[in-house]
């Protein structure tokens, strides 16, 4: 495999719909939050062509407070129950090992640990147990301290680094090598500068070997870009800098993008594709000319 293909046998970078269910994610503000308007929401981004849907109960923006394990069971399970009955690819977005259990047992195909399994030490044992597709993102710590744990000399290297290390604890808990996708965890324990250096070096991450996830979705740093050139920049005015981001990052390669809006990434995706493709084509025409002059 090139190091620049997504894996799974994808020709293409695969599409993560965000359904956030909780009243209070900064960027989508508790609009899905009832679980049935939550199913339809995920419906909704299947139907626009997600290729899968990323159902989480635990807000995760800079400062929040922790939910109890019974509260984030409850928001989470009848949504992950009904999205696979209508027929999605389930990732559940938890830090608990026993939500993860709960929404496999209920069909999720995917644990999405943002944590990278440092917040639940039985995280690893459950992922490995199941076989499930495991994306392991870098962090550092919990929303409330995250901020000033953003200091880095060189945020590429030592995102990589610190990656490297958890895959190295989760493969010895016994997760397999095939389950893994990592994810450097945009504004996770990372400022603005921090989460272009990572964007503009991503093929550094992938020089691991293993898939890589991006969540840049309505992130404050597009929000500060968007604001410096006098743009709109609130949460809902940051769809169209995701999608660039998309492209862009499709077109290195990488394996999937985590997206509140699913339509503008699809077709981001279609268009790296096809940039992808004319590349192929010119050096495979490249190759039999340099064959034919010999
Ligand atoms: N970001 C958020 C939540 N879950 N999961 C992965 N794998 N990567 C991310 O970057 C990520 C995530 C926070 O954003 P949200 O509140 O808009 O969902």
């Amino acid at each position: 495999m090139s190091p620049t293909s997504p894996r799974d046998g994808a020709t293409r970078t695969l599409v993560m719909g965000v359904v956030n269910v909780t009243p209070d994610s900064f960027s989508d503000g508790g609009q899905w939050f009832a679980p049935d308007v939550a199913v339809a929401h995920g419906r909704h981004l299947m139907a626009q062509g997600a290729d899968l849907v990323d159902v989480g109960g635990e807000s995760t923006r800079p400062g929040a407070a922790r939910v109890s394990l019974e509260e984030e069971l409850e928001r989470v399970l009848p949504v992950v129950r009904d999205l696979t009955a209508a027929g999605a690819s389930v990732s559940v977005d938890t830090m608990r090992s026993q939500v993860a259990a709960r929404a496999l047992e209920a069909g999720a195909r995917t644990v999405n640990d943002v944590s990278g399994g440092l917040a639940d030490p039985e995280m690893a044992a459950v992922v490995a147990e199941s076989g499930c597709r495991y994306v392991l993102s870098h962090w550092r710590g919990h929303s409330d301290v995250m901020t000033d744990l953003a200091r880095y000399e060189d945020v590429v290297a030592q995102v990589r680094a610190e990656l490297a290390a958890r895959v190295e604890a989760v493969r010895a808990a016994g997760v397999g090598e095939h389950q893994l996708v990592l994810d450097p965890g945009l504004g996770f324990a990372k400022d603005g500068a921090h989460n272009w250096e990572l964007l503009n070096r991503v093929d550094e991450l992938m020089e691991l070997g293993y898939p890589i996830l991006i969540g840049a979705s309505r992130k404050r740093f597009l929000g500060e870009m968007l604001q410096s050139a006098g743009a709109e920049s609130l949460p809902a005015f940051r769809d169209r800098a995701t999608a660039a981001v998309t492209a862009l990052v499709a077109e290195r390669g990488v394996w999937g993008v985590r997206v509140h809006d699913v339509i503008g990434s699809v077709d981001a995706v279609r268009v790296a594709q096809a940039w992808r493709q004319a590349g192929a084509r010119l050096d495979s025409r490249a190759d039999s000319a340099q064959k034919g002059s010999r």
